[in-house]
C-alpha cells in the first residue's frame, strides 16, 4: 500500500447519492442538487483514494504508528509527518537530553521514522512517564522544539509554563481493562453536558475520579441516558473551556490520567449511559511550543497558510482539510477516542464556522436556500465532515453525532448516502437564545405564545434536533444561568425554606420548571442540560484567569446547594429528575412532532399531544382556569403523571392527583375528543391514559 495521497487517478465513474428521500422531505433542494452531487462526488473520490492507498480501516487507525509508540517487545517505534524538514531528532530524559542522539530517517511524502530497539533486558529505552521532545531542523537550519502532534499525554509542571510531552506507555499490569459493554443506543436522547474540572463544589480543578465517583451516580439517578464531556482534548489554557485545543490526542491531564478517563467511561457504560465527546476539529489553538501551530516552522502544514488559516474572532488556526495528512490526523483522532476511550459518539463543535468561507462571523441566516449552497460554502470542510461521519458510522454503526450548527443547513442531519452530511442531530440553538431574550426583555403578561411556539417547532422536517433551555454557552461569564435571570435578586437570601416564599422565588421556581418542560416536550428529538442547571445553579461560569485573580470561585458547580435539604434547589432537581423519568416511560422524544392543539395568547395557555400524552401549560401569572376545555385525540380516562405544581417540586399542590379526567365525544381544537381540566396559573402538567379500572 502507498503511504500517500497521490495514490489513485480520479475514477471515471460518476458517483451519485440517492437523493430521492431528501427531495421528498424537502422539495426546495431541487434547485441545488448540483451542489449536493458535487460534494458527494468529492467525498466519494477522497474515500476511494484512501481505500486504494491504505484502506480506511488502516488510515483511521494511524494513531497506532504515528507519534512515539512503545511495543510489547520493548522497542519504540516513532513516526512523524514533518514536510520540508532537513532532519528530525528525538530527545528526552532517556538520552540525557542529548540533542543529536536519535535521528529520524527520511521517508517519502514528508514522513520521518525512527525505531529504538529494546534494551538488553527487554525493557524499553524510554521509560513510561518520562519527558520527550522533537527537534526539527528546517531547511534554513533553525532548530524547532516541538511536541509530537500525536502525543497522548502532556502535562504542565508546577502550574505554569508550557505543557510538556510525557511518554505514556504503562506496563501491561497497569493498563485499564474495560469491564462493560457499550450500552444500547438510546431512542430518546437525554444528554447531561458536563465539564469534569468544574464538577465539584470546591474551588479547584476536579478530577476524572471524582466525576466517576460522585457525578456519574447523580446523572444516572436524575434519569439522563447520555453524558457529553467537554474540555477533554488537551487545552493549555483552562479558561478556553476546552475550545482552544493544543494536543488533539491527549486527554487533559488536569483531571488525571488516561486510565482514569477510561475508567470514567467504563463506569458510565456500566450505568447504561452513552458517552459523547465534545470534539473540536473546527479550529486549533495558535500555541506554537505546546500546540500544533507552526509545527514545521511555517504557518501551513496542518493549517491553511495566510489569512484563510486564521479565525479572526477566535484568534485560532484553521485546518487545511484538503491536505491528506490533515485528514489522516483528524479522522484518526475520532477513531482514537472511539477505540482507546470507547466514546460512543461526538458533538462536533463549530460546524457553522467550518462550512462557510466567512465562518458566518457576525451574520445571521434568513432561511433563503442560496445561503446554504454555492461559492460561499467551504466544500473541503463539508467533505471532511461527510468523511468523518461516514468513518464513524462504518466502525461504530450505533455512534451518535451531533452538529453544532446554527445556520440550519439542509441535509446536515440526513444520511451520507442520501446526500446529507451524515449527522444524527443538530443543536437547536435558537431555543436558549429565545428564553434569555424573553427573560431579559418581556414582562410576563407580554410573553408571546405564538412566538414561543414558532421557535420551539421551527425545525427541519426529517432532521433531528437536540432541544435545550440552556447549555454551557448561556452559563459563561457575561451571561448567567436561567435560574439567575429569574431569581438573582433573592437567590442569596431567599432560597432557604426557613425564609418565606417570596413572589420572585415562587415565580422563578415555577417558570424554571415550565421552561424546561415545554422545551423538553416540544423543542426536539433529544434534550440537553448543562451540569448544575438541573437544580437552578446560580451565577455564571468564569474560569481562573489573570482578569479575575485566577479565582476558581465561579469555576465550580455548587452541588452542596442541592444536597442541602433546607434549600429550595432540591425542588428543581426533583422536578428535573421526574421529567427525565417520565420521558423514559412515555418516550415523547422518540415520537413524531407534537400536535399543538392550543396556543392562546390571552390565556397564556399551551396544549399539545405527543406520544399519546397530553402536555398542558398555563403561563398566566395570576389567572387559573377551572373547567377549561382541551382537545385530546384518544378517548378514555386520563390521570396526571407529572405536575410542576406538586409540593414535591416546590409548587402549591393545587391539583388533586387522585382525580381522573374523562373525555367527551366532543371535537375541540382540531382533536376528536375533549375534556375539562383545571389549569392553575404558572404551572404545567402531563396527563396520560389511565388504563386501570
Ligand atoms: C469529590 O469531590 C468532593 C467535593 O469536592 C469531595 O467531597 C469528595 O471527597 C471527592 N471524592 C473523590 C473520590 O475524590
Ligand atoms: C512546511 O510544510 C509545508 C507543507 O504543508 C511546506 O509548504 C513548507 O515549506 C514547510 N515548511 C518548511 C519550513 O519546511
Ligand atoms: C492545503 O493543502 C493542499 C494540499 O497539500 C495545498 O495544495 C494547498 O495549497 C493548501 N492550502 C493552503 C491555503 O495552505
Ligand atoms: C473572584 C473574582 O475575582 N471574580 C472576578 C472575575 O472577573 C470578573 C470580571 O472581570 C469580575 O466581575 C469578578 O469579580
Amino acid at each position: 500500500a502507498m503511504d500517500s495521497g497521490d495514490g489513485l487517478k480520479s475514477s471515471s465513474n460518476m458517483v451519485v447519492p440517492d437523493l430521492q428521500t431528501f427531495l421528498e422531505i424537502d422539495p426546495y433542494i431541487e434547485n441545488f442538487t448540483g451542489d449536493i452531487k458535487r460534494r458527494y462526488e468529492m467525498f466519494s473520490k477522497t474515500k476511494a483514494r484512501i481505500e486504494a492507498a491504505e484502506t480506511m480501516e488502516k488510515f483511521s487507525q494511524s494513531y497506532k504508528n504515528f507519534g512515539v509508540k512503545g511495543k510489547p517487545d520493548g522497542s519504540v517505534h516513532c513516526k512523524e509527518w514533518v514536510p520540508g524538514a532537513k532532519a528530525v531528532y528525538l530527545r528526552g530524559a532517556f538520552n540525557n537530553w542529548e540533542r543529536w542522539g536519535y535521528s529520524y530517517e527520511k521517508k517519502e511524502f514528508g514522513k520521518w521514522e525512527l525505531v529504538l530497539p529494546p534494551k538488553d533486558d527487554g525493557s524499553s529505552m524510554i521509560e513510561h512517564l518520562s519527558e520527550l521532545m522533537l527537534i526539527i531542523q528546517t531547511h534554513d537550519d533553525q532548530y524547532l522544539e516541538r511536541i509530537s502532534p500525536w502525543a497522548t499525554y502532556v502535562k504542565q509542571f508546577d502550574n505554569h509554563g508550557t505543557y510538556k510531552w510525557i511518554f505514556w506507555n504503562p506496563p501491561q499490569s497497569e493498563l485499564y481493562h474495560f469491564k462493560n459493554q457499550r450500552p444500547k443506543k438510546p431512542k430518546s436522547l437525554r444528554i447531561y453536558e458536563a465539564h469534569v474540572g468544574i464538577a465539584s463544589s470546591e474551588p479547584k480543578v476536579a478530577s476524572y475520579k471524582n466525576f466517576t465517583d460522585t457525578v456519574l451516580p447523580r446523572i444516572k439517578k436524575l434519569g439522563y441516558n447520555c453524558v457529553q464531556l467537554m474540555a477533554i482534548m488537551e487545552h493549555a489554557y483552562y479558561a478556553s473551556f476546552g475550545y482552544q485545543v493544543t494536543n488533539f490526542f491527549a486527554a487533559s491531564s488536569r483531571y488525571g490520567t488516561p486510565t482514569e478517563l477510561q475508567e470514567l467511561i467504563d463506569t458510565a457504560h456500566g450505568m447504561g449511559l452513552y458517552v459523547l465527546l465534545d470534539v473540536v476539529h473546527s479550529h486549533a489553538c495558535k500555541n506554537v511550543l505546546d500546540g500544533l501551530n507552526m509545527f514545521n516552522g511555517t504557518d501551513s502544514c496542518f493549517f491553511h497558510s495566510g489569512s484563510r488559516g486564521v479565525h479572526s474572532q477566535w484568534d485560532s488556526r484553521l485546518f487545511n482539510y484538503s491536505e491528506w495528512e490533515v485528514l489522516r490526523f483528524l479522522i484518526s483522532n475520532l477513531r482514537w477516542y472511539m477505540e482507546e476511550y470507547k466514546f460512543d459518539g461526538f458533538r462536533f463543535d463549530g460546524v457553522t464556522s467550518m462550512i462557510y468561507h466567512d465562518h458566518a462571523i457576525s451574520r445571521g441566516f434568513s432561511g433563503d436556500y442560496h445561503e446554504y449552497f454555492g461559492l460561499q460554502m467551504d466544500m473541503e470542510s463539508l467533505v471532511y465532515l461527510i468523511l468523518a461521519n461516514d468513518m464513524i458510522k462504518t466502525f461504530l454503526p450505533d455512534a451518535i453525532t451531533i452538529a453544532e450548527d446554527v445556520s440550519g443547513m439542509p441535509g446536515m442531519c440526513r444520511p451520507v448516502s442520501e446526500g446529507g452530511i451524515g449527522f444524527d442531530y443538530r443543536l437547536a440553538m435558537a431555543i436558549p437564545d429565545q428564553w434569555i431574550k424573553i427573560l431579559k426583555e418581556a414582562r410576563d403578561e407580554d410573553w408571546d405564545m405564538d412566538h414561543i411556539f414558532h421557535t420551539l417547532t421551527n425545525r427541519r422536517h426529517g432532521e433531528l434536533c437536540i432541544a435545550y433551555a440552556e447549555s454551557h454557552d448561556q452559563a459563561l461569564v457575561g451571561d448567567k444561568s436561567l435560574a439567575f435571570w429569574l431569581m438573582d435578586k433573592e437567590m442569596y437570601t431567599h432560597m432557604s425554606e426557613c425564609t418565606h416564599l417570596t413572589p420572585i422565588i415562587d415565580r422563578g421556581i415555577s417558570l424554571h420548571k415550565m421552561i424546561r418542560l415545554i422545551t423538553h416536550g416540544l423543542g426536539g428529538e433529544g434534550y440537553l442540560n448543562f451540569i448544575g442547571n438541573e437544580f437552578g445553579h446560580p451565577e455564571w461560569l468564569d474560569f481562573p484567569r489573570a482578569g479575575n485573580s485566577s479565582s476558581y470561585h465561579y469555576a465550580r458547580r455548587q452541588f452542596h446547594l442541592v444536597d442541602d435539604n433546607l434549600l429550595r434547589y432540591k425542588f428543581l432537581y426533583k422536578f428535573d429528575s421526574a421529567m427525565q423519568n417520565t420521558e423514559e416511560t412515555y418516550g415523547w422524544l422518540a415520537a413524531k412532532q407534537a400536535y399543538v392543539s392550543r396556543k392562546h395568547n390571552g390565556d397564556k395557555v399551551f396544549v399539545f399531544e405527543r406520544a399519546g400524552v397530553l402536555f398542558l401549560f398555563n403561563f398566566h401569572h395570576s389567572q387559573s382556569f377551572t373547567g377549561y376545555r382541551v382537545g385530546v385525540q384518544n378517548p378514555g380516562k386520563y390521570k396526571i403523571v407529572l405536575d410542576s405544581d406538586d409540593s414535591e417540586y416546590g409548587g402549591h399542590n393545587r391539583n388533586d392527583k387522585s382525580v381522573r379526567f374523562f373525555t367527551e365525544e366532543m371535537a375541540f381544537d382540531g382533536r376528536e375528543h375533549s375534556m375539562l381540566v383545571y389549569l392553575p396559573c404558572r404551572s404545567a402538567m402531563i396527563m396520560a391514559k389511565d388504563d386501570t379500572d
